[in-house]
């Protein structure tokens, strides 16, 4: 069942079930082979990011001296990112647009990672929610609001947990405060996984 968190905000707790989630692990495994992890920088101090990053799907987010943008291209291995697996298109079918999600950013926190409080804003569009599956690991996840000061609370998101940001709540602030190490058994080597599933480009008129 969903929890309606906040205006647009849903949570639905354990939407995958072991098997769903060791099939969907699979797949990023696969996406992580063909294109391996990356640390981010910070665009302007060039810190590097706690989080290693991959992603699947048309364009991918990445974050360098140069900015934070989408491109079609692993900024290490110059390769085109390897395709959404199905079971992501499946789910986004479930849960997010019509149109196909162009991005799946996969984001993997070993012990001690976090993410501080950001807004999603670096799409060309809006319109469709960010879909988020969690995998491995549970991770403190907080938001706010669509301003940096709202309140915020914090909810724990499990393995198999799928948050949706869309309507009023696609540009809140949110971000991982710590993970709970050695909560799941689902990642073999530790840690938690995370995907995020996004629009880049408008969404083709109806
Ligand atoms: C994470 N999630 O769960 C980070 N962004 O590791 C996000 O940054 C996120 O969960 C947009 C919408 C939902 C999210
Ligand atoms: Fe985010």
């Amino acid at each position: 069942m969903a929890l309606a968190a906040a205006d647009g905000v849903s949570i639905h707790p354990n939407y995958l079930t072991g098997e769903a989630q060791a099939a969907l692990l699979a797949d990023i495994e696969a996406v992580i082979a063909a294109a391996p992890f990356f640390r981010p920088t910070m665009p302007r101090t060039g810190a590097p990011f706690s989080v290693e990053m991959t992603n699947c799907g048309p364009l991918g987010w990445v974050a360098d001296k140069n900015g934070y943008r989408y491109q079609a291209h692993h900024p290490e291995t110059g390769a085109p990112w390897p395709a959404m697996p199905e079971r992501l298109r499946a789910l986004w079918r479930d849960l997010g647009a019509p149109a196909e999600p162009e991005a799946c950013l996969v984001n993997r926190y070993p012990e001690g990672a976090k993410m501080g409080l950001h807004q999603d804003r670096d799409e060309e569009t809006f319109d469709a929610p960010v879909v988020s599956v969690s995998l491995g690991d549970t991770a403190v996840f907080r938001m706010g609001g669509t301003t940096r000061r709202a309140p915020t609370r914090s909810v724990r998101l499990a393995s198999g947990d799928v948050v949706v940001f869309g309507g009023p709540s696609r540009l809140i602030y949110h971000g991982i405060d710590r993970i709970l190490t050695g909560s799941s058994r689902l990642v073999p080597e530790g840690g938690r996984i995370n995907l995020t599933l996004r629009r880049v480009t408008p969404l083709p008129a109806a």
